[in-house]
């Protein structure tokens, strides 16, 4: 497997178009020194703020969503956040790339554990016949899966080699032919595969665009922690001005957006999944889920028993 994939400067002449090539003829770009230390540092400071732990009945925190995973809604994490997702390069890179509007249909901070075992084995995000969930309405037919439905980014917030992204260099070009996962592909096409995949060392702030329909995952099983921003923009011309759930938003940190941003946002876009059942709720299916819910909706018993203690003396003093 090879180790590495050219990385663009931001300040490098031609930065759109030499992007654009990148990822038409390898699926892949990765930009470096896009984003300010400041911004980089926000974004830091509201991370700890929301990792410490995981957030319940209203309290400040993540998602738990599996073992080794845990989310956060992107914009959580402040205005810093909607200034990495919506840059005005990456858009106009990731427009120009799809030859349409983009809407920017997910946006999740990402946390990973360590483990042993791979749990999220190469992919590609989408196939022929591909649906977000079993009653959405949006599916793709074999013309579709011929553009580049989706591009996906990762902002990486530390330098990361252990556990990094890792993409199959040109099997965006394959269009997913036997769909999403590798295990049903023919023996030399894996072959082909596996032998063109980088695995996308990089440094805190570098931000990776890639084609989803080509074959990537995250570089498992890994011994290191691993803190990315996970993004993933959809072709307008394929599915309409729709996100997959609408983002959450802290009202007071849109103000600096201008119209195009607010679009890519999606003010005005209807939604594929209902925010009850998007997979970052799934904790809702836990084992533990109601017995938690048992404990927080009892948690203030004992200010409660006081109350009536007190009600009891004051009717024996009368
Ligand atoms: O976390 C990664 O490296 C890849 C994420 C990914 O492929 C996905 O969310 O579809
Ligand atoms: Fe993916």
């Amino acid at each position: 497997m090879k180790k590495s994939h050219n990385v663009l400067l931001s300040n490098s002449k031609d930065l759109i178009n030499n992007s654009v090539n990148s990822l038409k003829k390898d699926g892949i770009v990765v930009l470096r020194g896009l984003f300010q230390k400041e911004v980089l540092s926000e974004i830091d400071k509201n991370w700890d703020l929301n990792f410490k732990y995981p957030s319940l009945s209203g309290t400040i925190g993540y998602f738990r969503t599996s073992h080794a995973k845990a989310v956060l809604p992107l914009f959580l994490l402040g205005k810093s956040a909607l200034k990495v997702a919506l840059e005005k390069k990456v858009i106009t890179i990731i427009e120009s790339y799809m030859k349409s509007k983009c809407t920017l249909a997910e946006a999740n901070a990402v946390w990973h554990k360590p483990t042993n075992y791979v749990y999220f084995p190469v992919h590609s995000d989408f196939a022929e016949g591909w649906k977000k969930s079993d009653n959405s309405k949006y599916e793709l037919s074999k013309k579709d899966i011929r553009s580049p439905v989706g591009v996906g980014a990762i902002l990486y917030l530390h330098d990361t080699k252990a556990g990094a992204f890792k993409y199959s260099l040109g099997s965006h070009k394959l269009f997913s032919k036997y769909g999403q996962h590798l295990k049903n592909y023919p023996e030399r096409m894996r072959e082909t595969i596996n032998n063109n995949t980088v695995i996308c060392t990089g440094k805190k702030g570098d931000l990776i665009l890639f084609d989803d329909r080509g074959f990537h995952g995250p570089d498992q099983p890994s011994k290191k922690d691993r803190s990315v921003l996970l993004l993933d923009y959809y072709r307008n011309k394929t599915f309409g001005h729709v996100l997959v759930t609408p983002h959450i938003i802290k009202i007071t940190d849109i103000s600096f957006l201008d119209a195009t941003q607010l679009r890519v946002l999606g003010l005005g876009a209807k939604e594929m999944v209902k925010r009850e059942e998007y997979v970052s709720t799934r904790f809702k299916n836990n084992y533990f889920y109601k017995a938690l819910a048992w404990c927080i909706d009892n948690a203030y018993f004992y200010t409660h028993v006081k109350a009536l203690l007190k009600l009891k003396l004051r009717k024996r003093i009368r």
